[in-house]
């Protein structure tokens, strides 16, 4: 039974949507737009209409996450799953199906409360190239691997298994870690080539821990490496390669509150689970108390 394939969008909440946009595009270097009569702030990061609609509000969370199934085929027999797991879930109305710029689309939330979409029929705005809200030296790394990963709020993290690879979605815990709370022991899954799509199981006090990005060239993480210093925006963990993913990665804090992951040069998903007590070299914490105080 086909499953989800990819990490597709995101809404955002955010308390100062002004900043946002400077965030995203003068530092990230997504682009930024807005439509007529409509206050939504949309990002794109490929020829995607969107992927990223942030609106304005106290939460500076999470909205949404939607994961992208192939086809109207997918997307019933994935209703017919999750209904009969007994999770809530409907179709969307035809007027929330065109605000996500979809062609079919289901509202479920995970078994953590995480507003969770399923969507097929992305609207693809292929005569539109994708214009870097600042330069870049190549692109995101999207695609087949969708557009990054989520780290998301959980309270029982069987639970929260049994949801996902319900969506077709594979993986095991990634990492014992020291912590000030004791070893905390991740859980990884993917859908397509990227080594993980979601994880969880890592203390949380908003529905989103981090997200995380990818930049297909190093130089554009170097460049947003430079620029968040520059701001001095504060790095959380710094520059270092992942064990699981082989991803060099450094997270800083973005205008919510929670983490942003940027990353390069992820390595594929495995067919077989194993785990890891340390990460490749770096990560070194640089400041505890903003959601990932951990000994990677
Ligand atoms: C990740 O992307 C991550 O966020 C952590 C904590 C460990 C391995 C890979
Ligand atoms: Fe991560």
């Amino acid at each position: 039974m086909p499953g989800v394939t990819e990490l597709g969008y995101i809404g955002l909440t955010v308390s100062e949507p002004t900043a946002w946009q400077d965030y995203a595009t003068s530092v990230v270097g997504m682009e930024a737009f807005r439509e007529d009569g409509d206050d939504t702030l949309y990002l794109r990061m490929d020829y995607w209409h969107h992927r990223f609609a942030v609106r304005k509000g106290a939460a500076d969370d999470l909205d949404y996450v939607g994961w992208r199934v192939a086809d109207q085929a997918a997307l019933e027999a994935m209703a017919e799953k999750l209904s009969a797991a007994g999770h809530d879930m409907r179709f969307a109305s035809e007027e929330e199906i065109s605000e996500r710029r979809v062609l079919g689309l289901i509202k479920t939330t995970d078994p953590a409360g995480n507003p969770t979409e399923l969507f097929h029929g992305p609207r693809v705005d292929r005569h539109k190239p994708f214009y870097p809200g600042r330069p870049l030296h190549g692109k995101f790394q999207t695609g087949e691997q969708g557009m990054g990963h989520v780290v998301l709020r959980s309270e029982d993290v069987a639970a929260s298994h049994a949801f996902y690879t319900l969506l077709g979605m594979t993986g095991a815990t990634g990492y014992y870690l020291n912590s000030p709370v004791g070893t905390i022991k991740p859980v990884f899954m993917h859908c397509n080539n990227r080594q993980h799509s979601v994880a969880f199981n890592v203390p949380s006090e908003k529905r989103l821990n981090h997200l995380m990005l990818e930049y297909a060239e190093l130089d554009d993480l170097g460049l947003v490496y430079d620029i968040v210093n520059e701001r001095q925006i504060p790095v959380v963990l710094d520059l270092g390669k992942h064990s699981n993913d082989l991803a060099l990665t450094f997270y800083s804090v973005a205008p919510s509150g929670w983490l942003m992951e940027l990353g390069w040069g992820g390595g594929g998903a495995g067919t077989q689970t194993e785990y890891h007590h340390r990460d490749v070299f770096g990560h070194a914490l640089k400041a505890a108390g903003m959601g990932l105080d951990v000994e990677l």
